[in-house]
Order: C-alpha cells, then sequence, then structure tokens
C-alpha cells in the first residue's frame, strides 16, 4: 500500500511534465562516514550482465579507494567492523585478478577527485536483487563499504585498501524511471522540489531526460 501511494504520488506531481514511467525493483544506500554523517548515496538496479551500482559521494579523501559489497547489512562507525567481510556466498579468494576469485561483492575501484567528490558506475555479475545466498537482501542484509586505499584485486582478503572509512546499508527501493518531455524543461526544478516534500529520503539521477526516482518501499 505504501509503495502504490508512493507511486501515485509521483505519478500526480510528475503529471505536468512526465509522458512516460515504469516502476522496476531496485535498492539504495544512504553512505554515512565514520561520525554517521550522510556524505553520498548508492543507487542499485538490475542491467545487462548484473547488478549495477551507481554511487556519488563526498567529502573524502581524493585518490582511488576500494569498494565493496560487504556481508552484514551494519554500518557502525568510526571503524565499520559491523559490516563483516566481503560478500563471498561460494568461498571464494578476494578480487578479480586472483585466480581464486573473486568475492561476489567485490567492485572496481572508486576515484575521488581533490574536490572530495567521488562518482562511479560499477557492474557486478555476481550480486542480485532476487532470492538465493548471493541476493544483497540475504538475512541480516548487505552494506557498501569505501575504504581509505585502492584495492590491488588480488591480495586476500581486501585488496589491501586499509581502513573503512564509509559505509551504507543496501536497503530495499522502487526506481520510477520517468521520461521527461523536453518542452518543458524549465519546470524540471520546481517539480523536484515538490518530489523531494512528503519523503526526503529518495535518490534523483538526471541522465538527459531521463530520471531515475529511488522510493524507499
Ligand atoms: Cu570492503
Ligand atoms: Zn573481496
Amino acid at each position: 500500500m505504501l509503495i502504490r501511494n508512493c507511486v501515485l504520488a509521483a505519478t500526480l506531481v510528475w503529471t505536468t511534465v512526465v509522458f512516460a514511467q515504469s516502476v522496476t525493483q531496485s535498492a539504495h544506500a544512504d553512505i554515512v562516514n565514520a561520525h554517521g554523517q550522510k556524505i553520498g548515496i548508492a543507487t542499485i538496479h538490475r542491467a545487462d550482465g548484473g547488478i549495477r551500482i551507481d554511487i556519488q559521494v563526498s567529502q573524502l579523501p581524493p585518490g582511488t579507494h576500494g569498494i565493496h559489497v560487504h556481508s552484514v547489512g551494519k554500518c557502525e562507525g568510526p571503524a565499520f567492523t559491523s559490516a563483516g567481510a566481503h560478500l563471498n556466498p561460494t568461498s571464494k579468494k578476494h578480487g578479480k585478478d586472483n585466480p581464486e576469485g573473486p568475492h561476489a561483492g567485490d567492485l572496481l575501484n572508486i576515484e575521488v577527485q581533490v574536490s572530495g567528490v567521488g562518482k562511479a558506475s560499477l557492474l557486478d555479475s555476481n550480486i542480485t536483487l532476487d532470492d538465493g545466498p548471493n541476493s544483497l537482501f540475504h538475512e541480516g542484509g548487505t552494506a557498501i563499504v569505501i575504504h581509505e586505499k585502492a584495492d590491488d584485486y588480488k591480495t586476500d582478503p581486501a585488496g589491501n585498501s586499509g581502513a573503512r572509512i564509509a559505509c551504507g546499508v543496501i536497503e530495499k527501493s522502487f526506481a520510477i524511471s520517468l521520461s521527461i518531455d523536453p518542452r518543458r524543461a524549465a519546470t524540471h526544478s520546481l517539480a523536484l522540489i515538490a518530489a523531494d516534500h512528503p519523503r526526503n529520503s529518495f535518490a534523483v539521477s538526471v541522465a538527459e531526460q531521463s530520471f531515475l526516482l529511488h522510493l524507499p518501499v
């Protein structure tokens, strides 16, 4: 019912500018730093060849950072050991360059600019939004963890990527894909503010005339 209400609300808000929409199951994670402050968001959805994680963070040290899906959906700072080890239901070793790897939760590194902002779009072919041992929603949940250093993609158990500096619990959401009438472009920012009002915790990603709203379940 809640989902239906969310979809209905989004539909009403967007009626004036939207000419196509579809709703699919997805996930998101609010990324927090060691002090528990929100510094970014990851949106997670089905893609060709697996699950795509689009992540945007700020206020992180510039440079290359390891990032993984960990096996427990708990982010207790400052060390985030609560998130457990990498998601690894098939007992592999760490890293895509490890002959005995990778873990299901292994991802490519994320680059953080001098401004402290980092963006990445990461594909993982070994995780699922559905049921099963490699599910992001297995018992106890999962989390996205960012590390202080680069992942070397081969050293067990975490690619020599050092301390955990940011973490986000992966939660179910529904993605509403909205295609916008380009002739109504001027109304976009207003509509986004209105859409943000009743539930301010969903993510908005913008790609040309398409918007993806991730609404918490
Ligand atoms: Cu990790
Ligand atoms: Zn790993």
